[in-house]
């Protein structure tokens, strides 16, 4: 009796802000699994008020729009229409689908119906690859369970929720900034709301492979290793690892807890931005095969440089934001990642810097294939609530499934942790742990973080973030030039660096509005973001660093960047403007990088 009680509270009461009820542990390598995918138009209401989740005394009310309510005879009274309101095409942020909506931050329900037939004995799984910021999810009407985080996927578990015929899925987003949350209340780029990422729904046999782990041995140039985890009834069933173009194969036995370990000898080619080889792996349980494509290559921090596959390697990057070319928005499909990553290829970069949050796994992969190296991030930026424990616990949970997600992409060298958070016991504590967390997931990753640098004078600047000890790489922004002083201050600085470990300079640059032109010391004009790049690399070209990453590939929307007709809502330091025209900039960085070894 009780216990069916709470279950009924549960369906009709989940709790709003509580982070991630109900979750099923992240199922990977989602692009080539058996999927039913319910992108495509959903029915929206915009909700400022929460009408559909509270009522008039602010109680969550039973009678909320997830239950997704017609009238039943002419005089019924119910006040919201999913039918009757307008349609939204997901995947995609809810400010460019709808002017209306440019500003908007608060509550918006979405509902998709579908047709369905589920198949006895097979388990579905509902998969969202982000929705910014909190979800509130229900299938048919009841409660299935929510997540936050904008950048990150999720999965929960709806085998026996499905029905035959049509069923249909509302989900609450929300996406008001809070103190507390990662991000934070303040950040220099748009608060992009939304189903932003495909949702699907995934179809798996009773016992299943839901993750695994495969990369060459560490320090080993002749041996692949890994792990696959089973989940379901029978967890001792054999798999089987194939990798016919290595001429491998092999068969594992799970544990009781349904993990298995392996090891195969073997020399793959490794995989480099000269040579981006990927191989195709299969794995199999009974009856059913999955394959992943899997680049193998070793990476290192020795001394003050990074070596790529036992080699030192200069990383010439550039950051880029989720943002759409041609279009101001957040990217949704592979081709749009496609037009950002041939800019950065153009550009001779061999190395991106996805800032500041998770970009799309399409980002991810689409790098891997074309021969880019990828420095990945979670949005701890700037003014963290770094004394919440819940909020350290939501950056743990976003840093774990960043990891869940990516870890099988060789391309992804680097996990950063945190960008520009100001240096204090309770920041250092928060960022420790972070580490310790990243570290304890996955150690074959470099760690680093964009840190703050410390002034000796205004031309001695170094970095004294008492952090350096513990990451592999030390990082820090650069705006020499910019917001500190004149382009021509970059040949008067003095750079203390540490040369124990390798330094990347992860941002530096100054705005420009393309088509604007003048004299080289006019602020915003082509020629000063120019001037500013001949200076900046003149400076580098004396430091010792391991790589630089110019901000940013392609101006980017900021509710930050009010100068009217310079910024109009746009951070302006795009080497490529939201038009995808090149500035003058950008031909700096490209002959510079095309001169790096
Ligand atoms: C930074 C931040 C980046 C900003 C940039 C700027 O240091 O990391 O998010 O957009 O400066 O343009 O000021």
């Amino acid at each position: 009796m009780k216990r069916s009680l709470v279950f009924l509270l549960m369906i009709w009461f989940p709790v709003i802000g509580k982070a991630n009820q109900n979750l099923f542990p992240l199922i990977t390598n989602i692009p080539h699994r058996e999927t039913f995918s319910l992108n495509g138009d959903w029915d929206y209401i915009v909700d400022r008020y929460e009408t559909g989740y509270y009522d008039y005394r602010l109680r969550p009310s039973k009678w909320g729009f997830f239950r997704d309510q017609k009238p039943r005879n002419q005089s019924d009274l119910v006040e919201y229409s999913f039918e009757d309101s307008k349609k939204m095409f997901i995947p995609r942020d809810w400010n460019s689908s709808d002017p209306e909506l440019n500003f908007y931050e608060g509550t918006v329900w979405f509902r998709k119906s579908f047709d369905f037939y589920p198949v006895n004995n097979e388990r579905y799984f509902l998969y969202f690859g982000a929705v910014n910021y909190e979800a509130l999810v229900y299938l048919n009407g009841q409660f299935i369970g929510s997540h936050k985080g904008g950048f990150t996927p999720f999965n929960f578990e709806v085998t026996g929720k499905l029905k035959e015929g049509q069923n249909y899925i509302v989900v609450k987003v929300d996406n008001t900034r809070h103190k507390d949350e990662v991000p934070t209340v303040n950040t220099d780029w748009w608060n992009y709301g939304g189903i932003t990422r495909d949702v699907l729904i995934v179809k798996e046999p009773e016992t299943f492979i839901r993750d695994f782990s495969i990369a060459l041995t560490e320090g080993k140039y002749n041996e692949i290793s890994g792990w696959i985890q089973l989940d379901g009834i029978n967890l001792q069933t054999p798999i089987t690892i194939d990798i016919p173009e290595l001429n491998k194969k092999i068969s594992v036995t799970p544990d009781e807890t349904g993990r298995a370990t392996f090891f195969l000898k073997a020399k793959p080619v490794l995989w480099s931005p000269q040579n981006p080889k990927l191989y195709d792996v299969y794995f199999s349980t009974v009856g059913k095969t999955m394959k992943e494509k899997i680049a193998f290559r070793h990476i290192e921090a020795i001394g003050n440089q990074v070596f790529l596959n036992g080699k030192p390697i200069f990383l010439r990057g550039v950051c880029i934001h989720e943002e759409a070319p041609y279009r101001a928005g957040r990217f949704s499909n592979p081709a749009e990642a496609h037009t950002l990553l041939s800019w950065a290829k153009e550009m001779n970069a061999n190395f991106v810097r996805l800032a500041h949050y998770p970009h799309n796994e399409y980002m991810v992969r689409e790098a891997e294939k074309m021969g880019l190296l990828i420095w990945s991030e979670i949005p701890v930026y700037w003014t963290i609530n770094f004394t919440s424990k819940e909020t350290l616990q939501n950056a743990k949970n976003q840093l774990e499934e960043m990891i869940t997600r990516d870890k099988n992409r060789g391309a992804i060298i680097i996990w950063s942790l945190a960008n520009e958070t100001p240096v204090s016991e309770e920041r250092n504590q928060f960022l420790s742990q972070l580490v310790m967390h990243a570290r304890n997931i996955d150690n074959t990753r470099l760690i680093s973080m964009a840190m703050e640098k410390d002034y000796h004078d205004p031309f001695t600047p170094s970095i004294k973030d008492p952090l350096m000890n513990i990451v592999d790489v030390i990082s820090f922004n650069s705006y020499i030039g910019w917001y500190d002083g004149l382009p021509e201050k970059c040949a008067k600085m003095n750079w203390l660096l540490p040369d124990d470990k390798p330094v990347i300079i992860s941002e530096f640059g100054g705005g420009a509005k393309q088509g604007f032109h003048g004299d080289k010391n006019q602020r915003w004009t082509e020629e000063f973001q120019e001037e500013l790049y001949i200076q900046s690399v003149a400076m580098f070209d004396k430091m010792n660093v391991a790589g630089t990453c110019p901000w940013i590939l392609m101006d980017f929307k900021s509710p930050r960047r009010l100068l009217p007709k310079i910024q109009d809502g746009w951070n302006r330091k795009g080497l490529i403007s939201n038009d995808g025209i090149k500035k003058k900039a950008f031909f700096i960085m490209k002959n510079w990088y095309e001169d790096k070894p």
